[in-house]
């Protein structure tokens, strides 16, 4: 048994740590386990360990994503050919806060990232044999590391020159102007590995191989049976003057009459619910409703009228009443009381499975840092900003520019699991699309532009709601602005 499980692994080009090769002999069914391993190749390891092994649910006998396990509140049978209909949350900074008290200590924070982007680094090939950098310093051969971006110059010859740090040292890395194969943009504080050589005074690094974290090369969604569809509806801005009230009772009269309606099952939000108050200067200006709670209760009525076999999932953003450091938990007992019980509140960020498909839902503020930090992103093409950050599987790298972030001691905002659908919201903009076979949505708004927008030249793309269909993975936009 042990002899033909370390033999699958082999096939598969894959090493078997004596440690891991124990804990699969453990675990309750470790031909089920492997398979499952093996099976996950968004994750495929070069050398498999203990941890990778422990990693995996399903092979030390806690399957998260059986319906017998999960919260009743939020599972419900349907009738067939769909087996079940539920929704589990994978990952949510909810109940899981650390920052308590004053101390405020980034370190964790940035150690939490750089290890679990290491890790995801050290199983590319490009990457195999990698060092620490102080190591890489002694050796001074052709060396391979793993780094976070401290700084990023450009030289007066037009080459990339990037300060680089790992948990004990620091190095410079040269990329040489045009050299093709190279990334150009870089962004403060991502995680890339570096494949290169030593100058000739041993002091910095020639750049061979720069290598992101990326997500895998996969196909698309497989079918899997489920005959429901989720519909994306972010930003929707209650209380303020520019919400759109006409375009909003558009869609919910769909909702309720349209026969291509019925097949929607859940709504996910992923954040702005409310306009809220004092978020930018003179927002008084631009708000009907001035209270908060009044806010929430206006956006619980008009969610009254969604029909009740659809499912709303409900995810704060930067206009929403919680802490604005990202991870942001999920809204407060005093705001969830206004609404309906059957609602669920997550985290921004957060994982959730829906019928079995991943979503990794952010709201998205970061995407204005990559705007003022990357070149070619724009405001207009959500989808670009998406693709950068599944490139560097973290959502808001950059530290110190507009997202704030909160010195939790698990980085949240690492994508440490491969999404099968990943929504934003925050730019206003409707886009749909994919990159290596993850849906990109941006879910547009219910809000027309704004006086800072207009400041900005910033069109909003409202009142379009984007619907994937769980089952075959179809994706859509209905269009309620005309
Ligand atoms: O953000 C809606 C859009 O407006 C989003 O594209 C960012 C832009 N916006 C809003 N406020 C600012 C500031 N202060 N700086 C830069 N860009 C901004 P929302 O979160 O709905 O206000
Ligand atoms: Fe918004
Ligand atoms: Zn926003």
């Amino acid at each position: 048994m042990r002899k033909s499980i370390l033999r699958m692994f082999s096939d598969k080009g894959i090493l078997v740590d004596p440690d891991a090769a124990d804990a699969l002999a453990k675990v309750p069914d470790p031909m089920k386990c492997a398979k499952l391993i093996l099976e996950d190749d968004a994750n495929r390891p070069l050398v498999l360990t203990r941890a990778d092994v422990e990693n995996y649910d399903a092979c030390i006998g806690k399957e998260r994503t059986s319906p017998k396990t999960i919260p009743k509140k939020y599972s419900a049978a349907l009738s067939p050919p769909v087996p079940v209909d539920y929704i589990v949350i994978l990952k949510d900074i909810t109940g899981n806060s650390t920052c308590v008290g004053n101390v405020i200590d980034f370190a964790k924070l940035f150690n939490d990232r750089f290890g679990s982007l290491k890790k995801i680094l050290s199983r590319r090939r490009e990457l195999s044999g990698l060092i620490s950098i102080a190591k890489a310093k002694r050796v001074q051969r052709d060396v391979r590391f793993v780094g976070i971006v401290n700084d990023v110059k450009t030289t007066k010859n037009g080459h990339t020159l990037l300060d680089l740090e790992d948990e004990e040292d620091k190095i410079q890395v040269l990329i040489m102007k045009g050299s093709r194969k190279l990334p150009e943009s870089f962004v403060k504080d991502e995680v890339v590995g570096v494949a290169g050589s030593f100058s000739k005074d041993g002091e910095i690094v020639i750049a061979k191989e720069l290598i992101r974290p990326e997500v895998p090369m996969n196909s698309g969604l497989v079918q899997n049976g489920s005959e429901s569809v989720v519909a994306f509806v972010s930003d929707i801005h209650v209380g303020s003057t520019e919400f759109l009230n006409d375009e909003w009772n558009r869609f919910i009269d769909w909702l309720n009459k349209d026969p291509v309606a019925k097949s929607i099952k859940y709504i996910v939000m992923p954040g702005d619910l409310v306009d809220g108050i004092g978020i930018y200067p003179n927002q008084e200006d631009e708000l009907l409703i001035e209270d908060v709670y009044e806010q929430y209760a206006e956006l619980a009525k008009l969610i009254g009228r969604i029909p009740k076999r659809i499912r709303i999932v409900m995810m704060p953003g930067n206009h929403d009443a919680v802490r604005l450091a990202e991870p942001q938990p999920a809204l407060p007992e005093e705001i969830k009381s206004l609404f309906d019980p059957s609602i669920l509140f997550v985290g921004n960020p957060c994982y959730l499975q829906i019928e079995g498909r991943t979503i990794l839902a952010y709201h998205g503020r970061s995407m204005d840092d990559f705007v003022s930090s990357v070149r070619n992103l724009t405001y207009s093409e959500p989808g670009d900003i998406m693709r950068e950050m599944l490139r560097r599987r973290h959502m808001a790298p950059i530290y110190g520019g507009k997202t704030a972030l909160a010195p939790e001691q698990k980085d949240y905002l690492v994508i440490d699991r491969v999404p099968e659908i990943f929504v934003t919201g925050h730019v206003h903009a409707c886009a749909v699309g994919e990159y290596r076979g993850i849906k990109l949505i941006n879910a547009s708004a219910w809000q027309s532009q704004t006086a800072f927008q207009r400041m900005h030249n910033q069109v909003p793309d409202p009142a379009k709601v984007p619907m994937v269909h769980l089952g075959t993975g179809e994706i859509w936009v209905e269009d309620f602005s005309s």
